[in-house]
């Protein structure tokens, strides 16, 4: 191809250098955070277009500026692409990323004040979800439900809290959650108490989409997603209502849309639009079945090779993309030198709390890993096994690094291990091989 950075190289080279570090960064290393993928060039040259150059607040046919001919079709076709992915009647493809989207929902939902609950953050759940720090738990009376000791969602919690505090609102989907989403139980539960319940499928949105993970639909009434995750667009969000959600509220989905446009945005990202429109119809194709089957099936060999090798995942298992690997057996707080030794080999991953966990939240004990930006480059589960002994063969040499009690040596501590990392002849071994295996799996090799 043609030097795809042309203008950019000519205008400001400073920036065109970074873009292409961080190409190399992407192609030549692991990319194993669960909420991270590998968007298509149909997808990236969509969001390049002159689209980004229009205003259109409001929605189509109803805007506030002249121009919007194209830009209607553009959002229309997003829209149509939504409903028929998810199987639900109303799609509002505006929001600018996940939690702008949960926002709506609450503005669309509830009044401030009122009681929510949802999974805690701590647990696997998304800030959103009511977490203290965020605005759904400053803003409304947040009640949160865990997880049990064997890592599955303790519903029979979640029930007694429901009865005992009759939320407005109640959300279930998580961000660090490797089973399958209760959205059976937690509809049963909803109706019981008279709440409107609203499923975030961010994480697993393609698996959804590619029948691999249990359909909200028949069970929620509301549907909120990032469209850059499993989904493979761009960076942005949706937010649906379900046939069950208008039975409930034949005006929740006019409720989304005042939400989303006035109550807490201005004009859409058209060229996000129709980013999101490309990745809807890669996502309505028959071969993206075949994704998100390899996506889960890469998951599992990935996670039953690290159990195979020592290394503890929370739940022992996973149903969906993603795992959490346990690390107390080797002393709490591990997580931060674990994601530092592997990203020095070259395998990106995230720190990540797990339930109960001995150590605080920036210093956590576990580390959260998934396979779909593996999947997209075509990696399957033979280079699951080489990734999983790789993983356990760095997560057991940082066995004897151990997180200081004492608060202020913490941070020094980190400093001087992740100076050392460079120098960790195991590191330099697997970024090795990480390098040969990469070449062979070659990401966007229309733009060399
Ligand atoms: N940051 C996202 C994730 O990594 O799961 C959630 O918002």
């Amino acid at each position: 191809m043609d030097d795809w950075l042309e203008h950019l190289q000519k205008a400001d080279s400073a920036v065109a250098e970074l873009v292409r570090k961080e190409l190399d960064r992407q192609e030549y290393g692991l990319e194993m955070i669960p909420s991270e993928n590998y968007a298509s060039l149909a997808v990236l040259e969509a969001m390049g277009t002159i689209l980004t150059n229009k205003y259109s607040e409001g929605y189509p046919g109803r805007r506030y500026y002249a121009g919007n001919k194209f830009i209607d079709q553009v959002e229309n076709l997003a829209i149509e692409r939504a409903k028929k992915a998810f199987g639900v009647p109303y799609a509002n493809v505006q929001p600018y990323s996940g939690t702008p989207a949960n926002q709506a929902v609450y503005m669309a939902v509830c009044n401030l004040g009122d009681v929510v609950m949802g999974q805690g953050l701590l647990d696997g759940g998304h800030l959103t979800h009511g977490w203290g720090t965020s605005f759904s738990g400053i803003n409304y009376k947040s009640v949160q439900y865990h997880v049990k000791a064997d890592g599955y969602i303790d519903l029979e919690e979640a029930r007694k809290l429901a009865k005992e505090n009759r939320p407005r609102l109640m959300w279930v989907g998580a961000s660090a959650y490797s089973r399958e989403y209760p959205f059976e139980e937690f509809s049963k539960i909803a109706e019981e108490v008279g709440a409107c319940l609203a499923a975030d499928v961010a994480h697993v949105a393609g698996l959804i989409v590619g029948g691999v993970h249990k359909d909200p639909a028949p069970y929620v009434h509301i549907i909120t997603t990032t469209t850059h995750k499993t989904l493979r667009g761009p960076r942005g969000a949706m937010v649906m209502v379900t046939k069950r959600g208008l039975e409930h509220d034949p005006d929740l989905g006019a409720k989304i849309d005042k939400a989303v446009f006035p109550g807490l945005q201005g004009g859409p990202h058209d060229q996000t639009t129709a980013a999101i429109a490309v990745a809807l119809g890669e996502a309505l194709k028959p071969e993206f079945k075949g994704y998100a089957r390899q996506v889960v099936q890469n998951a599992k060999a990935l996670a039953q090779r690290l159990v195979g090798n020592g290394v503890k995942i929370v739940s022992n298992g996973t149903d969906n993309h993603l795992m959490l690997l346990d690390l107390t057996p080797f002393g709490k707080g591990k997580g931060v030198f674990v994601q530092d030794a592997l990203e020095g080999a070259a395998i990106t991953v995230n720190k990540n709390t797990i339930p109960a966990d001995p150590a605080p939240p920036f210093y956590p004990s576990g580390v959260r890993l998934g396979t779909p930006a593996l999947t997209t480059r075509g990696m399957k589960e033979p280079e699951m096994g080489l990734i999983a002994d790789w993983i356990a063969d760095i997560v057991k040499d940082s066995k004897d690094i151990m997180l200081p009690e004492d608060k202020l040596e913490r941070r020094s501590a980190v400093k001087a291990f992740r100076s050392s990392v460079g120098k960790n002849p195991k590191v330099a071994e697997v970024k090795g091989q990480v390098t040969d295996l990469c070449k062979r799996f070659p990401l966007y090799p229309e733009l060399r």
